[in-house]
């Protein structure tokens, strides 16, 4: 397949990209290095530093043999957009020639950081209009030059937010006065970045409705590690791994926390439960959405986390591995900077995925004992006071 990725340079895009490319296709990876500047501006860096795009494309070609071209630009833009899918986009890096419109397209693209979108007014309108343009403008090029193409569009179990019903992945039937119908499942998003991917699914259903189009939306937990087949290849394949309250999701925060001699940050009463899912399943489940495209005017979702545990199960576990490797771990509740339910019910279904083929990487103490490994290696690395900032919802 011809695979387009769009945010290749963030924590999911780059291994993607490596995954796509190592089994024979063909990859461009596009981004406008938003969260590098992002994490400059806001202090926020993550534990080892990631080299650009076109640093990582070139050592991938010397180590495989293997092109994936880079093309730098902001979707935003909409002609820019469009050149993805008409052949007329410059790469920086890739020689060979343009391998037509794309069979398949992951977008990754977009600012994914809840504290983020809440830090103050130009974040959250940034947040807005980057996200939706970003989605907009794909549609549109879609639509207009590449129809056939198969849109994956990384969503959030964030959306549904926490209902006293099971979620189900993506769809309800319901039942009213008689009749019956299928509607998207309800959503109730917690922060505005998580509003924003309710309204992409709206788009994007829309798009699928008069148009045709064809959608799968994986709607992925809080992700964890830093290990892939590929990133073990060589140190400059690793991810960006943050740690701090801004990009950092809580498990890497907390295995840094444990190792840095800082107290776990649960928020709250931490009765938070979530579906998480590693690294190396986000992996799978994008390749196993781009070997099953869905028909024309299909929109289909699927709830990409393989475990749910509360932020106080997380707390413990880690809390355990870290006392066995010889840290004195401590947990300590604080006050809870975002607006979120800390005891409720939560009954994610999560069956779709595992019945295409999806095998888990449960998060196992040998799994957090090697996300231990690598942040030990490199915790002269770690700056205490990027931390905890307290944005506040
Ligand atoms: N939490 C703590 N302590 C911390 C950090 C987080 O108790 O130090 C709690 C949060 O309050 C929340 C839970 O842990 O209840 C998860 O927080 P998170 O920061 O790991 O994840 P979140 O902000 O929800 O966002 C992350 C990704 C986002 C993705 C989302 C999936 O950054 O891109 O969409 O996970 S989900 O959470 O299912 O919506």
């Amino acid at each position: 397949m011809n695979i387009l990725i769009l945010g290749s340079d963030g924590y999911l895009g780059w291994p993607t990209a490596m995954r796509f490319s190592g089994g024979g296709h063909e990859v461009t990876v596009v981004d406008n290095y938003f969260r590098r500047r992002v994490s400059a501006e806001l202090d926020v860096e993550p534990l080892f530093p990631v080299p650009n795009l076109v640093e990582r494309a070139r050592r991938w070609r010397e180590l495989t043999g293997r092109e994936i071209k880079v093309v730098i630009g902001d979707l935003t833009d909409a002609s820019f957009t469009r050149s993805l899918f008409d052949g007329s986009a410059k790469p920086v890096f890739g020689e060979g020639a343009w391998g037509g419109p794309p069979d398949t397209v992951v977008h990754y693209a977009e600012q994914p950081s809840a504290p983020y979108s809440m830090l103050d007014h130009k974040t959250s309108s940034f947040t807005i209009f980057n996200n939706l343009m970003a989605t907009t403008n794909l549609v549109f090029a879609v639509r207009d030059l590449s129809p056939s193409t198969h849109i994956i569009k990384l969503g959030t179990m964030g959306e549904y937010g926490t209902p006293n019903i099971a979620i189900e992945e993506g769809w309800l039937d319901i039942e009213h006065k008689g009749r019956k119908d299928r509607f998207l499942f309800p959503r109730a998003a917690g922060s505005i970045y998580h509003t924003t991917k309710i309204m992409d699914t709206d788009l994007l259903w829309f798009a699928a409705r008069m148009w045709g189009m064809r959608v799968t939306d994986l709607m992925q937990g809080p992700v964890y590690g830093l290990e892939t087949d590929e990133t073990a290849m060589d140190e400059s394949f690793r991810p960006f791994f943050n740690y701090d309250e801004i990009f950092g999701t809580v498990v890497n925060r907390f295995v840094v926390q444990a190792v840095a001699g800082h107290p776990l940050t649960v928020y709250g009463k931490g009765g938070q439960t979530r579906g998480y899912l590693n690294l190396k399943d986000t992996l799978q489940c994008v390749c196993l959405a781009a070997g099953h495209p869905v028909g024309a005017g299909e929109l289909k979702i699927y709830n990409q986390i393989t475990e749910t545990f509360s932020v106080n199960e997380l707390a413990e576990k880690i809390r355990k591995v870290g006392v066995g490797m010889g840290f004195p771990v401590e947990i300590k509740s604080i006050e809870n900077p975002r607006k979120e339910k800390e005891e409720h019910y939560y009954d994610p279904v999560y069956t779709g995925l595992k019945d295409m083929g999806l095998k888990p990487h449960l998060l196992t103490d040998d799994v957090m004992a090697g996300m231990f490994e690598t942040v030990i290696k490199n915790r002269g690395n770690i700056k205490a006071h990027k931390i905890f900032r307290g944005v506040k919802w």
